[in-house]
Formats: structure tokens, C-alpha cells, sequence
């Protein structure tokens, strides 16, 4: 693609080339109530990038929401408007702060072009703009937006990682630690009810024994679906080891938390789990121990460990059941 934009620009020509080579030709917004002015301006841009010119600094601020710009390009001779006012909005508005500003500045406006690269603005050119100048800053513009564009997904997917349990895309146990103790705190200030499942596949290591790890892990996370099906939002639902999955639901009661869990155990044990592309299925059955918060709890500990136990005397009882 960039080879074919290279080619409609005509190899000669370097600045085409270099905007070429970014693969993006970016999206440009030109701010500007002179008609000498944006022409000029949006002439030269507009062999390299979608252009569009806006005379009215409100409007541009709407547009600018609406629209994904990579650069607005603001006048700071504006007819009764201050510029630099456009550009502390953009900077301020979640869905504008990461546009690129530039300003273009007549020459007696050092001061403004100072402030305005304080409050945010990327770059500036003074006024007689020299189109070769214009276009190259433009383009580094749109180059450094899609770098940190990169660059965010980049952080954002490492976190979602950090967080999330590969197998069942529950959350992890590093996740559960982290919020449970917030959920806890949070109900302790309300006053509030907290209740917490503990999950564990009955005989599980036979499981693994009889059809293999790989049809483990395919129970695993059939598992784990049922389990999300029957939760709410809220509800935290965590991978808490091997087989063991647990569920936090702030607001609910002992008995309530007990129905939840009477609910995924049925889910779990009425219908077989399909493995090998679903030509063959196995059943499965799931103890569930039940803890709710109580007055005097010091932690979230204490309730984990009573479900724990819970949990232990479900076993001892004979297994497929909730204890609460
Ligand atoms: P019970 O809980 O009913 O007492 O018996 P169990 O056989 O389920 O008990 P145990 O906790 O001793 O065994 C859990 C097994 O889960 C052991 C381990 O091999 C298996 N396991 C843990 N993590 C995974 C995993 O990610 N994939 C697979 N396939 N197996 C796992
Ligand atoms: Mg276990
Ligand atoms: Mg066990
Ligand atoms: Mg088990």
C-alpha cells in the first residue's frame, strides 16, 4: 500500500514518499476563519492528507469530538476567539486530549505560541507559513500520534494479560488479591452484605488420569463458562487455583449467596461437558463451599477461609454439594 501511494506521488517527490512510508495518511482539521489563510494551507496539505477546514472555533471543538483527527491545526488570528482557548479544550475533553495541536502564529505572537505550548500544543509554524515546513511537521505530527496510538494498545493489552487467567479468561488469582480486599473494605463502609463461593471440581485429577491434561483443560474452561453465565457483573469471578475457581457478589446475604451457588452447581452436574470437538462428553460434578461477612470480620481472609472449610466438609459429605 505504501509502494502504490509512493507511486500516485511520483517517486521524485521525497515528502510524498516519507508520507507514504508512515502507511497512514491521517485525518487533519485546519482551524482557521481566513480564506487566504486555510487555502493556502489546506492546498498543500491536502496532497497528503484528508483535510478539512473549520471557521468557527465551536464547531471545530464538536467536530473534533465527533471525528478521529490526527491533527488540528488552529489559527491563532481567530476573529474574536482565542486559539489557545480551542486548544485547552481539546486537551481537556477525554475524547480530544490525544489529537495533535498545531498552531500557526503570526509573527508578534511569541508570547500566545509559549502559553499555547504549555497548555498542551505539539508544535507551532509562524506566519508566512513555508509550505515544505508545514507539510513535513504535519506529517511528524500524524507519525508521533500513531507511535503512541502503538504504544497505548501496547500497555493496555499487557495489563488486560497481567490480569487475566490464560486458560479460562477468568480473572487471575493476582486479580482476585487485589480486589477482594477493596470489595471487603467497601462493604465494611456501607454496612453491607459480601458473599464468597469457593469451587472445586470433584475428582478432577481422574479427569486428567483417564482422558488426559488437554481434555482437563477443555473442562476447565466449560467450567468456567457456566460459572460466567450464572454471574452478574459485579460478581467477581476468579481462577483461584488449578481446578478451584471462587466468586465473590458484594450485596448478598448467606442465603443468598447459597442460592447462587445451589444454581451453579446444578448448571454444572445436569448436563454432561462436551470435549474432542463435541463427538464425546463426560460428567462432571463441582463442591461449592459458602462464607458471608460477618460482624467482626478483620479481613477477606476470613472469609476465604471459612469457605475453605466449607468447601472441605462438602467433600467429606460426599461431594456434588454446597455447604454454607
Ligand atoms: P477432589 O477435589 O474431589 O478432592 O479431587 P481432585 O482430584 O479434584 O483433587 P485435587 O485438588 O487433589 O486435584 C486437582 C487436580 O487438578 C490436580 C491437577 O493435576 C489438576 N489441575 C490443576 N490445574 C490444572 C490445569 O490447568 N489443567 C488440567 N488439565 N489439570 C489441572
Ligand atoms: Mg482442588
Ligand atoms: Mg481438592
Ligand atoms: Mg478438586
Amino acid at each position: 500500500r505504501a509502494r502504490l501511494m509512493a507511486s500516485r506521488h511520483g517517486f521524485g517527490d521525497p515528502l510524498a514518499a516519507a508520507t507514504a512510508e508512515t502507511g497512514q495518511n491521517g485525518h487533519v482539521l485546519i482551524v482557521d476563519d481566513r480564506a487566504s489563510s486555510y487555502e493556502r494551507l489546506s492546498a498543500a496539505l491536502s496532497q497528503y492528507h484528508r483535510v478539512e477546514v473549520e471557521a468557527d472555533p465551536h464547531q471545530a471543538m464538536m467536530r473534533a469530538a465527533e471525528s478521529e483527527y490526527d491533527v488540528v491545526l488552529i489559527s491563532l488570528g481567530l476573529q474574536g476567539f482565542d486559539g489557545l482557548r480551542l486548544c485547552s479544550q481539546l486537551r481537556s475533553l477525554e475524547r480530544t486530549r490525544h489529537v495533535a495541536v498545531v498552531l500557526i502564529a503570526d509573527m508578534d505572537d511569541r508570547g500566545r505560541v509559549l502559553r499555547g505550548l504549555d497548555i498542551g500544543a505539539h508544535d507551532f509554524l509562524v506566519r508566512p507559513v513555508d509550505r515544505n515546513e508545514l507539510v513535513a511537521r504535519v506529517r511528524t505530527q500524524v507519525r508521533r500520534k500513531r507511535f503512541a496510538e502503538r504504544l497505548r494498545d501496547g500497555v493496555q493489552l499487557s495489563m488486560d494479560a497481567a490480569i487475566t487467567d490464560g486458560l479460562t479468561g477468568l480473572h487471575n488469582r493476582r486479580y482476585l488479591d487485589m480486589h477482594l480486599a477493596n470489595l471487603f473494605e467497601d462493604a465494611v463502609r456501607r454496612g453491607a452484605d459480601l458473599a464468597l463461593l469457593l469451587l472445586d471440581i470433584d475428582r478432577f485429577k481422574s479427569v486428567n488420569d483417564r482422558y488426559g491434561h488437554d481434555v482437563g483443560d477443555e473442562v476447565l474452561r466449560e467450567f468456567a463458562t457456566r460459572i460466567r453465565t450464572l454471574t452478574r457483573g459485579v460478581d467477581l469471578v476468579a481462577r483461584y487455583g488449578g481446578e478451584e475457581i471462587v466468586v465473590v457478589v458484594p450485596d448478598a446475604s448467606l442465603d443468598e449467596a447459597r442460592m447462587v451457588a445451589e444454581r451453579i452447581r446444578e448448571r454444572v452436574g445436569s448436563s454432561p461437558f462436551a470435549y474432542a470437538n463435541r463427538t464425546r462428553n463426560l460428567d462432571v460434578t463441582v463442591s461449592i463451599g459458602v462464607a458471608a461477612r460477618q460482624l467482626g470480620d478483620g479481613s477477606a481472609g476470613e472469609l476465604v477461609k471459612r469457605a475453605d472449610i466449607a468447601l472441605y466438609r462438602a467433600k467429606e459429605a460426599g461431594r456434588n454439594r454446597v455447604i454454607a
